[in-house]
C-alpha cells in the first residue's frame, strides 16, 4: 500500500516573521543574521536578497559585498520560536501523525486520509497563510525523501506533488547534491566520474557504487531511485542532550581528557542551538577501565546553549573526581532541564557586548584546547582519539 507523506517548510522563515512585524520589509533585500563587524553569518535571507546570491550560513560580510544596501537585522530567536510553536501546533492538530524536523519543517503522514494529498496540502497552505500570515512550501509524495525534495523544488510558496511510481522520474534531472547523504565530498567524487544528476546516479551499477563508497553506496543507489522506507515518527520533546566518547585506548593525559570534554561540550552546544533549546543542568559521565561508571551534575545560574559555559561546568565537575594519572575509558557530557534559551529574551534589550565577551571566552578556550591547537600539535595520540574513538550522541 502506497503511503501519502507531506513535507512542509516555511519560506525564508526568520525573514518572514520579520516581515510580519514590519510589513515595510516586504519585497526588500534583507537578511536576519549576525553583524559583519563581529564575523556574523546569515541565518535567513529574503527571496529578494537571494537574487543576488545571498544564502544562509554565508558570512554577512560576503552577503554585503554581493548585495550593496542589504539590510541586516539581528535575530530575535524567541519571537521566531513563538511563531514556530503556533504553526507547528496547528499542523499537529491537522494530521494524525506529525514529525517536526526543525524549527520550520515537518513531515505529515496522511495515508489514512481519503482526500488526495495535494488537496490536504493546498488547504493547509492556505490556512497557514490566513491564520499566521506565514508562507509555506509543500511536497507530497509516497515517502519522506521525495516529499522533502519536492518542497525544496517548489520554493517559495510552492506545492509539488509526485505521483506514486513517478519518484525516480521526478528526481532524475535534479542535481545529485539534493539527495540526502550526498555531502560536498561525495558530490565531488561523483562529479569526477561525470555523475551530476540524481538520474546519472541511478544509472550507476550498484557494484560500482559499493566499490566507491562501501555500504553507503547501496543507500545512495536506493535513494537515487526515490525509495525510502523511513516512517514518520511522532517525536517527544527531548529532556536532555548528550554526547560521549569511548576511547580506543584508556587515557590518563589531563590535556587530552580536557580537549575531549571541550569537543563533547561543543557537540552538545551545537545540538542545543540547532534545536533552539538551552539547559540548566550540566552533567558528566566517566567510565573507568574496570567499567565502573559515575556521573556528576551541577545546576547553572541560568540555562545555556553556549559551548564555553557547558565546558567550564563540565571541566569543574571533572576536576573534582579525577586524580592525576587515573585512566579513563569513556567521557560524556550532557545538558538537561531544557527550555527555550532565556538568554535570547534579553539579548535584544541589551548591547551586544555580552555576546562579544562570551565569544572571546570561547575563542580563548578554542585557542588553548580547540581544533587549531589540535591541528598545530598534529600528534598521533590525539588523532587516534578523535578519529578512532567510538562517538555517540543522544537525546532522551
Ligand atoms: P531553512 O528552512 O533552511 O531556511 P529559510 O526558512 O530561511 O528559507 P527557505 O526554507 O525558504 O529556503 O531554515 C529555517 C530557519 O532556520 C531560517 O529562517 C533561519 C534558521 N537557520 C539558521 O539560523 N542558520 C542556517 O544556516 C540555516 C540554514 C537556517
Ligand atoms: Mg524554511
Ligand atoms: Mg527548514
Amino acid at each position: 500500500m502506497s503511503r501519502t507523506i507531506l513535507h512542509v517548510d516555511l519560506d525564508a522563515f526568520f525573514c518572514s516573521v520579520e516581515e510580519l512585524l514590519n510589513p515595510e520589509l516586504k519585497g526588500q533585500a534583507f537578511v536576519v543574521g549576525g553583524r559583519a563587524e563581529s564575523r556574523g553569518v546569515v541565518s535567513s535571507a529574503s527571496y529578494a536578497a537571494r537574487k543576488f546570491g545571498v544564502r544562509s550560513a554565508m558570512p554577512t560580510a560576503r552577503a554585503l559585498r554581493l548585495c550593496s544596501g542589504l539590510l541586516v537585522l539581528p535575530p530575535q530567536h524567541h519571537v521566531y520560536m513563538e511563531h514556530s510553536s503556533k504553526v507547528m501546533e496547528f499542523i499537529r492538530t491537522s494530521a494524525p501523525l506529525v514529525e517536526q524536523l526543525s524549527i520550520d519543517e515537518a513531515f505529515l503522514d496522511i495515508s489514512d486520509d481519503q482526500r488526495p494529498g495535494t488537496r490536504v496540502a493546498a488547504s493547509l497552505q492556505a490556512e497557514i497563510d490566513q491564520r499566521f500570515g506565514l508562507p509555506t512550501s509543500w511536497g507530497v509524495a509516497s515517502n519522506k525523501l521525495v516529499a522533502k525534495i519536492a518542497t525544496e523544488v517548489g520554493k517559495p510558496h510552492g506545492l509539488i506533488s509526485v505521483p506514486p511510481d513517478g519518484e525516480a522520474v521526478f528526481l532524475a534531472p535534479l542535481p545529485v547534491g539534493m539527495l540526502w547523504g550526498v555531502g560536498p565530498k561525495t558530490k565531488s567524487r561523483l562529479a569526477e566520474r561525470g555523475v551530476r544528476t540524481i538520474g546519472d546516479l541511478a544509472l550507476m551499477p550498484a557494484s560500482r557504487l559499493i566499490q566507491l563508497f562501501g555500504a553507503h553506496g547501496l543507500d545512495l543507489a536506493t535513494r537515487a531511485r526515490g525509495e525510502d522506507k523511513r516512517p514518520v515518527v511522532e517525536e517527544r520533546e527531548p529532556r536532555s542532550m548528550s554526547a560521549e566518547l569511548t576511547f580506543e585506548r584508556d587515557l590518563s593525559d589531563h590535556d587530552l581528557l580536557c580537549r575531549t570534554l571541550l569537543q563533547l561540550s561543543e557537540r552538545v552546544g551545537r545540538r542545543l542551538r540547532k534545536s533552539m533549546v538551552a539547559g540548566r543542568t550540566v552533567r558528566i559521565k566517566l567510565r573507568w577501565p574496570d567499567f565502573t561508571t559515575l556521573t556528576r551534575q551541577t545546576r547553572l545560574v541560568q540555562p545555556t546553549d553556549q559551548d564555553g559555559e557547558i565546558y567550564r561546568a563540565a571541566l569543574g565537575l571533572f576536576n573534582r573526581v579525577w586524580r592525576e594519572g587515573r585512566m579513563v575509558r569513556l567521557l560524556g557530557v550532557g545538558v538537561s532541564d531544557l527550555s527555550p534559551p532565556a538568554r535570547q529574551l534579553t539579548l535584544f534589550d541589551h548591547t551586544w557586548e555580552k555576546d562579544g565577551r562570551l565569544l572571546k571566552a570561547i575563542d580563548d578556550i578554542r585557542t588553548r584546547y580547540g581544533s587549531d591547537a589540535v591541528r598545530r600539535a598534529g600528534n598521533l595520540k590525539l588523532k587516534r582519539l578523535t578519529d578512532r574513538g567510538v562517538e555517540d550522541d543522544s537525546s532522551s
